[in-house]
This record gives C-alpha cells, sequence and structure tokens, in this order.
C-alpha cells in the first residue's frame, strides 16, 4: 500500500470509529480504565444465566454480553443452568426457582409491574446476583440499570436495589410528517421510512428501541400532533404495525395522532362530529381495525380546535365530547386518549397565557378513565423560562399528563447547547400550592397528590436521521434526561448529567467535573442571553430562530412578540397580576399572592406577570435596566466560559465530538452577542438609557439585525 492510500484508509477507520462514537449515545461501553472496578466486576461476573426465552430475554442476554465483554474486555461465561457462584442471573419473577421466589417475595410488594430487583444474594450458600422483576420488560430494564451502574464505575459488591417507575406513560411525541420533514425538527428528516415499510427494517428502528429502553421510555407517538389522516388507512397502518413489532420487545407501545376531521377525509363521511353516531361508529371501527393488527396499540394523542386543527367545537361541541368519543372507541382494547391543553384562539382578546385554564378547568372531572390531559409545562409555549401552567395545580379530578419539548424549538435549535434536565426539575418542582406547601408537580404528575390511575409525561422528540440522532452531541442528554425524569421526576439534574457524561464520555473526574458544571449552567445561560428577568416569545416569528422582539405586524396579536414584551417609555413586561390580566388569580391562593406581588414575585418570573419602570430597583440594587442589560451580558459570558471549558477536554474526547462541539459552541457564542444586541438595541429605543459599565456594546445597527431573514430556517 502506498503511504497516500494508507492515510486515506486510516482515515475512513478513524473516521467511522469516531462517527459510531456519535451514535451509540450512551451505550458506550467503554473499557473501565479504574483497575480495582474491574477487577471487582469481573470477579462478581464470572457467568451469566438467562431464566428466560422470550425475544425480550434474548435482548437483554445480548445486552450483558456486549456491554460487560466490551467494558470488561473479556466475555463472561454464558451458561445455561445455574452453577457454581458469581454468577449473574437474571430472569422474570415466573421464571425464577422456588428458592429464589422466597427471597425476592417481599421486595415484589414493593413494585409495580415495570419494576425490578438488582440483589447480591446468597444461593444454597453461594454469592450470585440476580435481577428480576415481574416480566422480561422489567428485567430488561433491570439489565439497562445494572449496566448503566457499571458505566459509571459503582461496586455491586453487595448491591441492593429496588426501583420502579414513578409514571406509567413515558412516551416521545414526534412531530414528524409522513413526507418526512419534521416540525420543530433540527436533526435532520424523520427516522420512520415510511416509502421502505414494512418490508424494509431499518437497523436504526432497533437502535431507537434499544436507545428508549435503556432510559425508561415505553411510548412512542409516530406522527405530528398537526396529524394527517392518512397515516390512519390500511396503506399506512401497515406500515405502523411493521414499527410496532420492532419495538414491542423493548417494552415500547405504539401511539399515534389522530386527525378529528379523519372520518370526513378518508372515511367519506359528511360531518366529525362526536355526538353522532355514523361518527362515534367510524372510530371504533378504526381502533378494531388498528388493535386486529397491533394488541398492543397504545392509542391516540389529539390536537383539537388548536392553531387550526379540527375539532369537536366545528360541530358546537367541546373537548370533553370529543375526548370521551374517542376514548369509548379504544377503551375495550386497554387503549388510552392524550387530549391536549394547548390551546388558544385568536377571536379570544383575553391573555394568551389565561386561555388554556379558563377553557380546560370547568371539564375536571368530565373525561372518561382512559383520558388523560397532556398540558405544556407553561402556559404559552415551551419558552427558555416559563412559570408553570395553572392548570397543574387545578384539575384534581383529571390526569394530567406532563409535556416537556426536548426538541429546541424557542432555545437555540440543536446549536445551543443547554442541558434541559434542569429546566424539567425546575418545573417538576414548582409548588402548585393545591393542597397546601408540598404539592409540587412531580407530584400532580405521578398522582401522588391525587390518586390517578393514568399517569404520564411526554417529551416533544428532538431526534432525526443525523448521524447523531439530535443534532448536538450534548442535546442526547436531552433525550436521555427525559427519559430518567420521566421514570422518577424526583431525580435531581445533578446526577442526570454526571450519569450521562460518565456513559457517554469518560469517568475522569478531571473531565466530569468541569463539563457537568458547563451542562449545569448552561441553561440559564439561554434564559440570560435570550429572555432573562421572565421576557418571553421575543424570537423571531415563524420559524422562532434568533430575536425579533419588533416584530408587530402579524395578524394575530398573540403571535408578535410586542404582545409579549410589551416595552414603552414607561418600562416593559406583561402585567398579569391584578391589576392587569389577572391571570396570576389562575394559581392556588398561596401562589398567587406570591406571583401577584411585585415585592414577592421571583425576579426570574418578574416581566411574566408585572409591566415594570426602567427604573425599578432589582434586588442587587442596580435598576432594571441596567439589571437587565448585565443578564444579557452575563449570558454572552457564560457562553465563554462553556468554550473555555470545553477546550481543555481535548484529552478526554475523541476528535470528531470534540470538534463537533467546538464549532457548535462557537455558533453559540456568535448567536449570544447577536441575542443581546439586538434586544438591548431595540429596547434602549423605549428605555432611552445608556449600557451599564460591563455591558459591551453592539458593532451593528438595530436595523441591521431587523434586515435578517432566514427564509429556509428548519423545522418551520
Ligand atoms: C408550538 C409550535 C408548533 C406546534 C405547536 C403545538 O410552534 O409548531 O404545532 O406548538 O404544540 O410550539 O401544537
Amino acid at each position: 500500500m502506498t503511504s497516500l492510500r494508507f492515510f486515506f484508509w486510516f482515515l475512513l477507520i478513524s473516521f467511522s470509529a469516531s462517527a459510531q462514537k456519535d451514535y451509540k449515545l450512551w451505550l458506550q461501553y467503554h473499557k473501565i480504565q479504574n483497575a480495582a472496578i474491574a477487577s471487582e466486576y469481573k470477579s462478581n461476573l464470572q457467568g451469566i444465566v438467562s431464566l428466560g426465552s422470550s425475544a425480550t430475554s434474548k435482548i437483554s442476554l445480548t445486552e450483558l454480553e456486549t456491554g460487560i465483554s466490551d467494558m470488561l474486555g473479556n466475555k463472561p461465561e454464558v451458561k445455561s443452568v445455574i452453577n457454581g457462584e458469581n454468577n449473574l442471573i437474571f430472569g422474570a419473577q415466573t421464571n425464577l426457582n422456588s428458592d429464589l421466589q422466597k427471597i425476592f417475595q417481599s421486595d415484589f410488594t414493593q413494585i409495580n409491574n415495570e419494576g425490578f430487583i438488582i440483589k447480591s444474594v446468597l444461593l444454597k450458600n453461594k454469592k450470585q446476583i440476580v435481577i428480576t422483576g415481574k416480566n422480561d420488560v422489567a428485567v430488561l430494564y433491570g439489565v439497562y440499570s445494572f449496566l448503566r451502574l457499571m458505566q459509571t464505575n459503582k461496586s455491586i459488591k453487595s448491591i441492593n436495589i429496588v426501583d420502579a417507575p414513578k409514571t406509567n406513560i413515558r412516551i416521545l411525541n414526534h412531530w414528524d410528517n409522513l413526507d418526512r420533514t419534521v416540525e420543530r425538527g433540527y436533526a435532520g428528516f424523520s427516522l420512520w421510512n415510511w416509502q421502505k415499510l414494512p418490508d424494509f427494517i431499518d437497523q436504526r428502528y432497533i437502535d431507537y428501541a434499544r436507545a428508549n429502553a435503556s432510559i425508561g421510555i415505553n411510548g412512542t407517538v409516530l406522527t405530528n400532533v398537526n396529524a394527517n389522516a392518512l397515516i390512519l388507512t390500511p396503506q399506512y397502518l401497515e406500515k405502523v404495525t411493521a414499527l410496532a413489532n420492532v419495538f414491542r420487545p423493548y417494552g415500547i407501545k405504539v401511539y399515534l395522532t389522530a386527525r378529528f376531521s379523519a372520518p370526513i377525509e378518508i372515511g367519506g363521511l359528511k360531518t366529525a362530529d362526536p355526538k353522532d353516531t355514523e361518527v362515534a361508529n367510524w372510530w371504533k371501527e378504526k381502533a378494531k381495525e388498528i388493535y386486529k393488527s397491533i394488541p398492543d396499540f397504545g392509542g391516540f394523542l389529539v390536537k383539537a380546535n388548536s392553531e387550526g386543527q379540527p375539532g369537536p367545537q366545528n360541530y358546537g361541541r367541546d373537548h370533553v365530547d370529543g375526548a370521551n368519543m374517542l376514548a369509548d372507541a379504544v377503551a375495550p382494547f386497554g387503549g388510552v386518549i392524550m387530549w391536549r391543553a394547548f390551546v388558544y384562539s385568536e377571536h379570544d382578546a383575553n391573555d394568551r397565557a389565561k386561555q388554556a385554564y379558563a377553557e380546560f378547568q370547568p371539564y375536571d372531572g368530565k373525561f372518561r378513565d382512559n383520558v388523560i390531559v397532556q398540558v405544556k409545562n407553561g402556559a404559552i409555549d415551551f419558552q427558555p423560562r416559563e412559570p408553570f401552567h395553572p392548570l397543574f395545580g387545578a384539575m384534581p379530578k383529571t390526569p394530567l399528563m406532563m409535556e416537556f419539548q426536548i426538541t429546541q424549538e424557542y432555545l437555540g435549535f440543536s446549536t445551543h447547547l443547554v442541558f434541559l434536565p434542569k429546566l424539567f426539575q425546575e418545573v417538576l418542582e414548582s409548588e402548585t400550592y393545591q393542597k397546601g406547601k408540598g404539592s409540587t408537580i412531580a407530584k400532580v404528575i405521578d398522582g401522588s397528590l391525587n390518586p390517578h390511575k393514568l399517569t404520564g409525561i411526554a417529551g416533544v422528540s428532538n431526534i432525526g436521521n443525523d448521524l447523531n440522532w439530535t443534532g448536538h452531541p450534548f442535546a442526547q442528554a436531552n433525550w436521555y434526561g427525559f427519559g430518567r425524569l420521566a421514570w422518577n421526576p424526583y431525580l435531581d439534574a445533578e446526577i442526570i448529567a454526571d450519569e450521562w457524561l460518565r456513559a457517554t464520555f469518560s469517568n475522569d473526574e478531571n473531565f466530569i467535573k468541569p463539563v457537568k458544571d458547563m451542562m449545569l449552567t448552561s441553561r440559564e445561560a439561554v434564559v440570560n442571553y435570550m429572555t432573562p428577568l421572565g421576557l418571553h416569545h421575543i424570537m423571531d416569528t415563524g420559524h422562532h430562530y434568533g430575536p425579533g422582539p419588533w416584530v408587530s405586524n402579524l395578524s394575530r396579536p398573540e403571535w408578535n412578540p410586542t404582545y409579549y414584551h410589551k416595552a414603552d417609555k414607561n418600562g416593559i413586561g406583561f402585567d398579569r397580576s391584578k391589576t392587569g390580566t389577572n391571570a396570576t388569580a389562575q394559581y392556588a391562593a398561596e401562589g398567587e399572592k406570591i406571583f401577584d406581588n411585585l415585592e414577592t414575585c421571583p425576579e426570574k418570573d418578574l416581566l411574566w406577570f408585572h409591566h415594570v419602570s426602567w427604573d425599578y430597583k432589582l434586588k442587587s440594587g442596580q435598576t432594571l435596566w441596567n439589571g437587565m442589560a448585565l443578564k444579557y451580558q452575563e449570558g454572552v459570558n457564560q457562553v465563554k466560559e462553556m468554550q473555555n471549558t470545553w477546550s481543555k477536554t481535548k484529552k478526554y474526547v475523541d476528535s470528531e465530538r470534540y470538534k463537533e462541539v467546538e464549532m457548535l459552541l462557537a455558533i453559540q457564542y456568535k448567536e449570544a452577542k447577536w441575542w443581546r444586541d439586538a434586544c438591548l438595541l431595540y429596547f434602549q429605543q423605549y428605555s432611552g438609557k445608556e449600557l451599564p459599565v460591563g455591558v459591551e456594546k453592539s458593532t451593528q445597527t438595530l436595523e441591521y439585525f431587523k434586515s435578517l431573514k432566514f427564509p429556509f430556517a428548519p423545522g418551520n
């Protein structure tokens, strides 16, 4: 081989090795560097015994074999019976022998159907580690949990874990269209290759299911909430069935979005009125047809009478009529309706933030028991920061499902490094005060505040067919973190970041510490350089890329950023207190009082609830104008610091991912400055004040920023 050919060959190999790292997500199974831990694992994991033979058991076995041999550098012996000691034994409750049944008897009473037990036990006086649960999927969760312990180099010597998910629907919402474009998708096209399905099963479907199972996600809505009825035709259902078959052994159920007007569009009916018997029967027949080929079909997610989507109101009916009609269609098969509360209307002059509550709160207790109402975390729309949605504290008789957005529609797309579990945790820890102090959103969601049979958390997916799945290597952490929080809404974001970094990159403390800090501050950084102090929805309209606080020419008032910030000569902010739209009254009394009063309203939400003067004194002693300008600058500085942190990680990260993140952080820095400069120049017209010391002056004019256009911004 000539040296040039050798060089290209070498490049190819190292590129694919590195690209594979990106693709492998948090399931890298790096060789363990810590000798003491590696030898502890080796002595405890001499053999693997599978007590099951299902497709799911086979996945568990393969996963353990690959994970353990990659991490330890040698293959453990796979045994067909339990003999000797220091084996890793796994299997579902019904497959355990009587000795093991006895050992785990009381643990089984502590877990639900998806929970697992991992324990070091003495079986006939021999030390073994056992992973068990009530069925094979639960065992698979235990297997991934065990491998995660190894990936994070935790001791397994006297392992004793009993764990179970706190919510029952842990689901990704894909806003994927049938032409494979993804609404608000920034990581390529849809994974679902409808044209080649059902006969061609892309390896990616399997890898997708595996990644989800590894973090406990058990459902996927394949299609966009802005739905296309064609997905419900036999031609497409056959394709959906093929996907469901791939996902089933991983414990993942398939759901679809239901276009409310489907009975007209594909059923040939004259109406989609939910009170019309023919319509109700059409849905019943449709459900029967689906369940015939997908017996464990999860159900429907519905966006109705929202942003132009059809719904029951087109026929003078309401959300309850619509949801219950669909609920009756899927109930005989155990299906669920996830009905979205994301509604606001151009005909309603009321504060947009109040509309979903005004419409849905009176329906409390009126839905069938297989309906769960899906509520976005905030009352407007997935902003970098929003106070929690007031519906969470106001519908005790209705199961409410959280809807988070993992894809970064309003948070810099897949170019900005923003660790979202910080945002998710802030929401889940918020106090609704529904039953006094301690009534957190996590408790509403997991059904512990007001008991409900159905509980759940949905995340709008950030996954596409990019090689690295999510566009930004660090956006993988948001998928990961979403799954972990859906399993346990009380998990700390710091623990999630720690696990993810170790599993994805390295266990070296010199890497973990600074990079974890970087992740944990990244959410506050984006708030600072985009929408500090409670500002919101001042992104450029339509695509939501970059700043556009000046936009005021759109037909619907609430589509204009000026509607949200209300900057004028006197000050800035949306008065949602008693003196304004009184949106604060939608919160339970204790919360209402806090938000309503300028003195007690958290400064992070100040301009969400209050219109305050430019000279208003912040807690820091700064005027509002100076404080706001300093926040914008702080955000920019934080990104600079992120770049600085990353520049020191070269020796811990493969060159490709190092370079990717380096380039992305450079874009983020550029865009953070763009945000700061554009917003401050714009607001300065109203405040009429100079920038305080420490805030850099823009090198461009406001006119320049206003002239920027992005007709092909992705995801729109
Ligand atoms: C907004 C998005 C829009 C979605 C809508 C929704 O801009 O693309 O269709 O929410 O959630 O965030 O229905």
